[in-house]
């Protein structure tokens, strides 16, 4: 396919982990600013494009238009098949699948709720109890995922020789509320993997960009 796809992303949100695959994969892209809270040049092109107004949100070199950030890490596997995590035939293919929907399924749109509380309830308290709820869902998540794959220290999450796209997309939601200190008494050998992955040569400006030190989200 001739052309860079075109990524509409904002600091700190989910396109960083596109971000981060394309680097894993060597692959070019082109960069929109498209922070969905500020306006911008950016923010009118990719609502033009998204009705949703959702980063990451991908353009491919065909015109086609790609939103759900797992969708767009496995289009980015099938253009470079055998890098960023199990290929069909690979007995670790059904676990990675799981795990790696999981993550946008069942814990990102705890973020949309929490993000825009004002959108779902009205009043002080109703807002802040939604919100505790998503951090409480938030946390029973990680709890759940720990169970299930009990990482073993200084590995990958699925004991690959490589990192994979899960364990990029890990380093990126620990990031976010209630963050690495509070999901570590829940997950502490995700949290593990999470800053293994932040101190990987090959990725480590990039969250540094997108995580500097004092972050924080909403
Ligand atoms: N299901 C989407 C969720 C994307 C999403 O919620 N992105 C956030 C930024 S991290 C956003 O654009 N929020 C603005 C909004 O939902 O209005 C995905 O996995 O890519």
């Amino acid at each position: 396919m001739a052309g860079k796809p075109v990524l509409y992303g904002a600091t700190g949100c989910g396109s960083a982990v596109v971000e981060a695959a394309f680097i894993l994969a060597g692959m070019d892209y082109d960069y929109v600013d498209a922070n969905p809270w500020e306006p911008s040049d950016g923010l009118t092109a990719l609502k033009s494009i998204n009705p949703l107004v959702q980063v990451p949100t991908l353009v491919l070199p065909d015109g086609v238009v790609m939103t759900e950030s797992v969708a767009i890490l496995l289009w980015i596997m099938d253009q470079r098949p055998g890098r960023l995590g199990p290929g069909p035939d690979d007995p670790l293919r059904a676990g990675f699948l799981r795990w790696l929907v999981y993550l946008p399924a069942a814990i990102y749109p705890m973020y949309t709720v929490r993000d825009f509380v004002d959108q779902w309830v009205t009043g002080e308290q109703a807002m802040a109890e939604l919100k505790q709820s998503t951090v409480n869902r938030i946390l029973l998540c990680w709890k759940t995922m720990e169970a299930a794959l009990k990482p073993a220290a200084g590995s990958w999450l699925l004991g690959t020789a490589d990192m994979t796209a899960l364990d990029l997309y890990v380093c990126m939601m620990t990031r976010w509320t209630p963050r690495r200190d509070t999901i570590r008494a829940v997950a502490p050998g995700i949290v593990a993997v999470a800053e293994r992955v932040d101190d990987d040569p090959r990725v480590r400006a990039l969250w540094r960009r997108h995580f500097p030190a004092g972050y924080t989200d909403i």
